[in-house]
């Protein structure tokens, strides 16, 4: 495999209720990129229609996960903001990689099964291609690295097959039109740390969700101080008071879930918040959670409210890093339609 310039690409959907897992996982990971790569930042709104979203909802809450990257500290002029349905390379991509993937290969995704329930007659069509579309997403850049939450893991493979497979189907004309070995890079996911899968605050067996109908599952971003109290010192937990390693979390998912996320807000590890907090019992722990939750998520989401109070200012950043993002997709989606064989104009 070729040496592929170093990109990260990830994305947040605009479907509501942006909360702690999507910020641990996802979008604080994506500020601290920043600092070692050249980063593009997405709102994924093709993928949001794959379930239904009110139009006019769906415009905020564009607006208000753009306000989150910006509030979190994704830095506008260093890395591209943009939102998916502006650069129309996404969905042209996705075209070609639906004629590469294999049903097979779709028929395996968990995501599409856990949101498609028993109803799956009833699901849009795009909802079952959403993993395709991932991967046009990420590929429409060549993107080398991927930071994401653990959920997304099978879509990561599903992406690297994708290339994998368009690299060997089209290696002639590849090589012929002086691409090398391989036109895509074999993208790895970066998915880590702490909080790689925030688990709801009501049961520890369940991931934190946009779609839970219980808000005290999740800590919004939007939440304010009394909120965060209110829904930590709710949270389900067991009788026993918290170990002094790790190990002790075992078979302990609530305990685990709150160990991990006090430590991711605080850039330490599990054994490292054990260290302070082993033999404490919640009361005492769930206090320092909220005064560290607040400290932490307080500013972010204060800032948010500031930017939505803004669209104008919004809608500039997604229209300039559109036209940065669309500098970059362009010539590979031209480079692709000649590789495919495709006449395009010149
Ligand atoms: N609980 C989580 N823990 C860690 N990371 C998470 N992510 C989501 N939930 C957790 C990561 O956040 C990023 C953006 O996610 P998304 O908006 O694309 O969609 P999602 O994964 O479908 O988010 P939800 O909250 O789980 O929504 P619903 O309820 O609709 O299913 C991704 O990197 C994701 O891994």
């Amino acid at each position: 495999m070729p040496a592929f310039k170093e990109l990260v690409f990830s994305g947040v959907q605009p479907t509501g209720n942006l909360h702690l897992g999507n910020y641990l996982g996802a979008i604080k990971r994506f500020v601290a990129m920043q600092a070692r790569s050249e980063c593009i930042y997405c709102v994924v709104d093709l993928h949001a229609i794959t379930l239904w979203q009110e139009p006019a909802e769906l415009t905020s809450q564009i607006r208000e996960v753009t306000a989150a990257f910006l509030a979190a500290g994704i830095d506008p002029a260093r890395s591209i903001v943009f939102n998916q349905s502006q650069v129309p390379q996404h969905a042209e991509l996705a075209w070609i990689f639906n004629c590469v993937a294999r049903l097979g290969w779709l028929n395996r995704m968990t995501q599409f099964k856990e949101k498609a329930g028993k109803d799956r007659e009833n699901a849009s069509v795009g909802l079952y291609d959403y993993p395709v579309l991932m991967a046009a997403d990420i590929l429409a850049y060549r993107a080398t690295h991927v930071p994401v939450g653990e959920d997304q893991k099978q879509h990561l493979e599903l992406t690297r097959d994708i290339a994998q497979k368009f690299n060997n189907d089209f290696a002639g004309a590849i090589a012929e039109q002086g691409h090398g070995e391989a036109f895509f890079p074999l993208t790895e996911p970066l998915i880590g740390g702490p909080a790689a899968r925030v688990m709801s605050l009501r049961d520890g067996t369940r991931k934190m969700s946009k779609s839970d109908p219980s808000d005290y599952s999740r800590i919004n971003l939007t939440d304010d101080a009394d909120a965060i109290a209110q829904k930590v010192r709710k949270a389900k937990t067991d009788a026993e008071p918290l170990p002094a390693e790790a190990a002790g979390l075992d078979r302990r998912p609530e305990a685990d879930n709150l160990v991990g996320i006090f430590a991711a807000l605080n850039d330490a590890t599990r054994e490292e918040v054990l260290r302070d907090y082993g033999g404490a019992q919640f009361s005492a722990f769930k206090g320092a959670l909220v005064d560290l939750a607040v400290a932490k998520l307080g500013p972010i989401g204060a800032e948010m409210k500031r930017l939505v109070g803004d669209p104008g200012h919004i809608d500039r950043v997604l229209a300039d890093g559109a036209a940065r993002a669309e500098a970059i997709a362009a010539p590979n989606l031209a480079a692709v339609k000649d590789i495919v064989g495709f006449v395009r104009r010149r």
